[in-house]
């Protein structure tokens, strides 16, 4: 995309321009927008961060309609349990994972010591994100925020934020903001954390004094235990426990919420689903009813672990493909994967 041709660029501009808009391009592609430029960079530079750094930053932003134009198609919004799973479960992620364990092995058995969230868990992420950091997006994050905070609809202010955020890091880290990639909506390095999430939960796991989620795969695996820990992973509780259920999902029920645990376990008895473990009656749980290849009801129950997963990303998608990957590397390692379902061993039921 940064090949692009600067006429090719312009009429992608004017394309855009002719959405929202825009009355004239002069110098930088968000000139059209400079009062809320302005604001963002007053804003910026009381943070600490130099003007004309910024203003010569913005200056090189570069409009992108494709940024716009992804944002609409994300794949959470669109799919079922059956499809996604198929994304993100196959053999080859699974085998990456246990390698990129054992590459790491100090590391992650650190992560787990200290923030008490599991090895494959932490993988999981990281397999889901960006296979193991094979894949961290190619688009310039300067350019994806630039274009979300002046051109979203509905979330520019969001996208703002994050922006700001994004040059404050790249400042402090002493970078050019054009060089840095993440994916279309700004997501970045290994754990593809947005600027505000780098900005407070990124650490420094192997105290060489830069927090490096782009190419240190170590800060990475740091930064997603302390992120966990953050939004209260509670070491050594289950992720999830078995339910059974009626054959089509109750409408009675809101399933598939990525909010904190909503429904009561009383509630659901009513409605026929009933756990497979002991859980007791007062305690709220997230509901999930996961469509199979095969048309069929997979009923779980969400436990607050579960809601911490989807704090990483909103999305019960997200945060089954997280819990299947981890099982299936924890699988493939040999180690007991007790502590994702309160009733993996139960009986057998689940192979
Ligand atoms: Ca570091």
């Amino acid at each position: 995309m940064t090949g692009m041709s600067r006429s090719a660029r312009w009429a992608r501009l004017v394309a855009g321009c002719l959405v929202v808009s825009c009355a004239s391009a002069t110098a930088g592609d968000f000139a059209p927008r400079q009062g809320e430029v302005k604001a963002l960079i007053d804003e910026v530079s009381t943070q600490g961060v130099d003007r004309a750094w910024l203003e010569d930053a913005m200056q090189q932003a570069d409009y992108r309609q494709e940024v716009l134009d992804a944002m609409s198609g994300a794949a959470e919004y669109h799919m079922v349990w059956h499809d996604y799973r198929g994304i993100f479960l196959d053999e080859e992620r699974i085998a990456k994972g246990v390698r990129f364990i054992e590459q790491h092995q100090e590391s992650f058995e650190r992560v787990q010591r200290e923030y008490g969230v599991p090895v494959e868990v932490v993988a999981a992420v990281l397999g889901v994100e960006t296979r193991y950091g094979e894949i961290k997006g190619d688009h310039r994050v300067l350019d994806s925020l630039s274009t979300l905070a002046f051109h979203h609809e509905s979330r520019g202010s969001f996208f703002r934020g994050e922006l700001a955020a994004f040059l404050e890091i790249a400042h402090e880290q002493g970078v050019a903001p054009g060089s840095l990639k993440g994916s279309y909506a700004g997501a970045m390095g290994y754990p593809q954390f947005i600027p505000t999430s780098y900005r407070a939960y990124a650490v420094d796991f192997n105290d060489d004094g830069v927090r490096n989620l782009w190419t240190d795969p170590v800060d990475a695996i740091g930064s997603i235990g302390n992120y966990f820990a953050e939004h209260r992973w509670q070491d050594g509780a289950a992720i999830y426990q078995d339910a059974r259920g009626p054959a089509s999902a109750p409408a009675s029920v809101d399933f598939n919420q990525a909010q904190e645990p909503y429904v009561t376990v009383a509630e659901l008895r009513a409605a026929g689903i009933e756990p497979r473990g002991e859980l007791a009656d007062s305690t709220r749980v997230i509901p999930l009813a996961l469509e199979q290849a095969d048309g069929s009801i997979d009923y779980r129950l969400g436990l607050d672990n579960f809601y911490v997963i989807t704090r990483y990303n909103h999305s019960y998608l997200y945060a089954m493909a997280v819990t299947t990957l981890a099982e299936a590397i924890a699988a493939q390692r040999g180690e007991p994967d007790d502590w994702f379902s309160a009733t993996a061993f139960e009986a057998g039921e689940r192979s």
